[in-house]
């Protein structure tokens, strides 16, 4: 059995082995599949079994491949892309979030959407899904931590929903707020981190085609551990601009303070843009390791500037990029 050891030093089950699965499910969406399997005669048992499944496996996403956002790099493993993470709220162990993720609940979600904008919004996740077409694009992600994966993503551009709300003159950054919900996030007891997480970008960035609103992986929907249900990916940054699990987006005038930039500003830069020539204080960043490359023999990659999306440089140039790293 799956033990978690507390700070107490006692050890405990993982609430995932002892607790049925079926308790964890969405109770509206529940109770629906309830009357409709009585309707047409499903055992309970049955409709809590596939109801499970829902929940913890492959809902189907549709989407079409981007050529023009598709890196030929071969890509990683789904089993490596989704049982290695970095998700605090979910343990700061990399095999955790896989686990203890499980639980979180995606529906109902809304995302709000407020700030200087003229069109504040809230946007039920379903309808979100539905605002612009779905794109399949292969990203690299680049850790800051020194590693890296490549990884099909489903979603779009994040300007598609910045056009929708009209922002106005006065947003100059956009602040991510992402959930923190302690009865499901086992690691917002941990002070590692402010919950909850925050992220945030230049408008410019907000808006540079890169940007990515992102709602599945590899054809399907985001497994929880990977950002469920809606989450960021912003490829040319290191990995932890990429919030996860967003209930918010705000329109601002001011840089927004982020997570990691409050709890260590000296090694976490608002921009971290992927540059292999300014080195985290702790370790050196000119090399990365590929997830699933790592064999004995396995040669670290250069990192590229920018992540190779050298596209971006534009939108930095003038900009002594060692002060704003
Ligand atoms: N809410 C939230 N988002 C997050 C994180 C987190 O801890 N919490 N970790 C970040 C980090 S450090 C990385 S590298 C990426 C990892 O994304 P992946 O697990 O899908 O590869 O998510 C980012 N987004
Ligand atoms: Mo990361």
């Amino acid at each position: 059995m799956l033990l978690t050891r507390r700070p107490n030093g006692i050890d405990l089950p993982f609430p995932s082995e002892i607790t049925p699965q079926h308790v964890y499910l969405q109770r509206r969406e529940f109770i629906q599949k309830m009357a409709l399997g009585a309707a047409i005669g499903g055992s309970l048992f049955e409709m809590a079994q596939r109801e499970a499944f829902a929940q913890t496996a492959s809902a189907k996403l549709s989407a079409k491949r981007n050529p023009a956002y598709a890196i030929s790099d071969k890509q990683t493993e789904f089993k490596d892309a989704t049982s290695y993470n970095n998700y605090y709220e979910f343990g700061t162990d990399k095999a955790e979030p896989a686990k203890s993720a499980k639980k979180l609940k995606t529906r109902p979600w809304s995302v709000v959407v407020e700030g200087e904008v003229n069109k504040p919004a809230r946007f039920d996740i379903d309808d979100l899904l539905k605002l612009a077409p779905m794109e399949e694009r292969i990203y690299r992600l680049r850790c800051v931590e020194g590693w890296s994966m490549v990884i099909p993503w489903m979603g779009f551009p994040l300007a598609e929903l910045i056009k929708k709300v009209e922002p106005n003159g006065n947003a100059k950054f956009v602040e991510f707020v992402t959930l923190a919900d302690k009865a499901q996030m086992p690691g917002l007891s941990s002070s590692v981190l402010r919950w909850p997480y925050l992220e945030g970008l230049r408008l410019d960035e907000a808006n540079h085609p890169l940007t990515l609103l992102t709602f599945g992986m590899y054809g399907q929907v985001l497994p929880n551990q990977n950002g469920a249900p809606v989450r960021l990916v912003v490829p040319w940054k290191y990995g932890f601009k990429s919030a996860k699990s967003l209930v918010k987006i705000r329109f601002v005038r001011e840089m927004p303070k982020t997570s990691w930039n409050a709890v260590a500003p000296d090694e976490y830069g608002f921009y971290s843009n992927v540059n292999p020539g300014v080195d985290h204080p702790r370790w050196s960043q000119a090399k990365e390791r590929r997830i699933g490359e790592d064999g004995f023999l396995a040669k670290k990659r250069k990192s590229l500037m920018w992540n190779g999306y050298t596209e971006v440089a534009s939108m930095y140039s003038g900009m002594d990029l060692k002060k704003f790293f």
